[in-house]
């Protein structure tokens, strides 16, 4: 009787070691990364570069008319790019080798828009050449953007512009050395004889891998990597590295919800990269040189692109001296200093972890304290927890967070709890992880850390981090509204704020701000913010300011007049629109400014609240003195890539003009349908 209940037993613990303890790989979940796609998840930052006939002629979208000539940059080096890049932290440089004006960073045989017929370096310049030097010098990897839209080439439009552009490739990615990424931008609009093409993006692809077999090609439809849907720099908080193959292709409208969240049941992997660029524009604008975005801004996106399952391409764009800009490099050093002080001290490090179960003893919790991205913890079960016990009290308020990719992305959601007076509360709720997620949160005292994790599969976790990282004090908020008033605010409880008029950085020796002051003058005010005794302050917020509104007056020949003051009432969330359904383009904005000025540039924002529709595509601008007698000053401004990045659209004149009316002709909207919406109109005045 005994010795049957021992041999029963024994059995028990043979059947429940080899069912659920097994030393074997846990098979994969779902579509996993291709080799050369994994590579590309061990990245989180390169740069973008924006850079071409665009810089100097002050626009978008480059319209394959200009001049080569209008391309001279003064003092071209691509060392000072590649440094800057290196010592901000970034591994790799992708540049725009050929934008939609068509004109080639490189003397391309089959074209005649390049460099070599530019006066710049007499025609013996490559841009190209440059930047592959000073990347081999610092070692970054180099990416090239090509645009498949080509307004330039007397081709487009025709079967063998495929040809055209396969040869081009060709051409730049077997002359520069290795090239890690290869970006294929979507839009896809008219060439020089109107027509559009149909690209031959598996050709095209063909070309890469071909030549480049390592390089991954983005597009936003891959193959190998996704665009996020914006250009704003957000990946979702739900990012699945899957999608539905077949669901998306380059340029493909009304999906962009889709591309920032990916699909749970997707059945091919394409991660996602998440682009924006330093400033409004993608190209340099001299008026965009006070607009660099915050250190704030730079930290929010890293949370919203490194942190939430994606890679952070940063766009610089190199000024018309051929160097990226003084601003640009304060506030990339200003991420730097915040990333290197962030999560250079893992609180977590070889810490004891335990889970509620694991696959094998092959794969223990400690894998995922152990810093090592190759061992991972593997759960036997789909909901599961993970608790970290850091070995003594400290202050936290991130957590690191990554799924060992190579075998899919399993986890739907997350929670997380830290030990408190006695018991667990939660202080982040999550969705998705893949190759990484940074969870932050209100800073709290504790030992002990409890993850919840719910997945498709049983979740397979590489690494778990924690931090403390610096909390930092919100950027001062400057506006002026139509009376002249300008008020400054801050996101935070007491903070001291002090400000200029004349330019100069704001200490606590310049104005204290006490409440909102009048300012009904052109010129520029600067902000910071301070609290806890000084011992913090904030980024300087710099807001240039024109005329003051309150003597203007607006009419329009279609539209709500109820609604035309909110043009010009200094309030960038309010909106005019003409009447939806009653195909009113084109139609009239006529400004009285209320006095005769000199009228350098007209600035028109778009609407601000992310929706689609009435974006304009094209406007016209008469001017006049006494609004009777008019002068037709632009004949056709194009809202370059609207509908991506709405940011303001500087609409600058060949010269001063002397006027006190200004008639914005609304030509075209860019959904065809004839009504429009705008936010807000400024003018800049000499
Ligand atoms: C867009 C382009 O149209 C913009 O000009 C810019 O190059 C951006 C990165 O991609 O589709």
């Amino acid at each position: 009787m005994m010795r049957s209940h021992i041999r029963l037993l024994f059995y028990c613990v043979l059947i429940t070691a080899s069912s659920c303890m097994t030393s074997r790989m846990p098979a994969a979940f779902g579509p996993v990364p291709s080799d050369r796609q994994l590579k590309w998840h061990q990245l989180k930052y390169y740069a973008f570069i924006h850079f071409g006939p665009n810089t100097f002629t002050d626009i978008e979208w480059g319209h394959g008319d200009e001049s080569p000539d209008v391309f001279h940059p003064t003092a071209l080096d691509a060392d000072q790019w590649a440094r800057v890049i290196r010592d901000a932290g970034m591994e790799g440089v992708i540049i725009t080798a050929k934008h939609h004006d068509g004109f080639c960073l490189w003397p391309s045989k089959y074209s005649t828009h390049t460099v070599r017929e530019s006066k710049w370096m007499d025609g013996k310049g490559d841009v190209l050449r440059d930047l592959a030097d000073a990347c081999a010098k610092y070692q970054l990897k180099l990416g090239v953007y090509l645009s498949p839209w080509d307004r330039n080439h007397p081709a487009y439009g025709t079967d063998s512009y495929n040809d055209v552009f396969k040869d081009m490739l060709e051409e730049v990615l077997t002359s520069y050395g290795p090239i890690y990424e290869v970006w294929f931008d979507g839009a896809n609009g008219e060439g020089p004889n109107g027509k559009k093409q149909v690209y031959d993006f598996p050709g095209f692809a063909e070309v890469v891998r071909k030549h480049q077999p390592d390089a991954v090609i983005f597009s936003d439809a891959g193959p190998d990597i996704r665009w996020v849907g914006n250009e704003r720099g957000y990946a979702g908080s739900v990012n699945w590295s899957t999608v539905r193959e077949g669901a998306f292709y380059p340029g493909i409208p009304g999906v962009n919800d889709q591309l920032q969240a990916g699909h749970e049941d997707g059945d091919i992997w394409l991660p996602t990269e998440v682009n924006t660029s330093i400033r409004p524009g993608w190209f340099y604008h001299k008026e965009e040189d006070d607009d660099v975005k915050s250190v704030n801004q730079l930290v929010d996106n890293w949370y919203h692109s490194v942190g939430m399952n994606g890679n952070f391409l940063l766009n610089l764009p190199v000024d018309t001296r051929g160097l990226v800009h003084e601003n640009d490099i304060k506030a990339l050093q200003g991420l730097k200093a915040y990333i290197d002080e962030a999560f250079s001290k893992n609180l977590a490090s070889l810490t004891s972890a335990s889970t509620g179960t694991i696959y094998s003893d092959k794969f223990p919790p400690e894998h995922m304290v152990d810093e090592d991205l190759q061992t991972f913890w593997a759960s036997s079960n789909s909901s599961d927890v993970v608790e970290i016990d850091l070995g003594s009290e400290m202050e936290i308020n991130t957590v690191l967070l990554q799924e060992y990719i190579t075998l899919g992305q399993r986890v739907r959601s997350f929670t997380i709890e830290v030990f408190k007076d006695g018991q667990f509360e939660i202080v982040f709720e999550g969705n998705t992880i893949g190759n990484r997620r940074l969870a932050k949160f209100p800073k709290v005292v504790t030992q002990k850390i409890k993850i919840m994790l719910d997945g498709k599969a049983p979740p397979v976790i590489n690494n778990l981090e924690v931090f403390r990282v610096p909390e930092r004090l919100s950027s001062p908020e400057l506006s002026r509204e139509a009376g002249g008033m300008v008020s400054i605010h801050v996101d935070s409880p007491d903070p001291v704020i002090y400000y200029t008029l004349d330019g100069s950085e704001p200490d606590t020796s310049d104005f204290l701000y006490e409440g909102p002051f009048v300012f009904d003058q052109k010129g520029t005010v600067k902000a910071r913010a301070y609290i806890e005794n000084y011992t913090q302050s904030s980024d300087v917020v710099t807001r240039a300011f024109d005329i003051p509104k309150h003597h203007w007056n607006i009419r329009s020949t279609c539209g709500n007049d109820d609604y035309l003051r909110q043009l010009i009432d200094g309030e960038e969330g309010t909106i005019w629109r003409s009447n939806e359904n009653h195909a009113e383009l084109p139609c009239d904005v006529i400004l009285d400014l209320g006095q005769v000025v000199m009228l350098e540039t007209l600035s028109l924002l778009p609407r601000q609240d992310h929706r689609e529709g009435g974006h304009l595509k094209r406007v016209a601008v008469a001017l006049s003195q006494d609004g009777v007698n008019w002068k037709q000053e632009i004949l056709d401004f194009e809202f370059a890539n609207i509908l991506n990045n709405p940011v303001i659209q500087n609409i600058q004149l060949r010269q001063p003009v002397s006027c006190r009316y200004i008639k914005i002709q609304l030509t075209e909207d860019l959904a065809g349908l004839n009504w429009a919406t705008l936010a807000e109109i400024d003018v800049i005045t000499n």
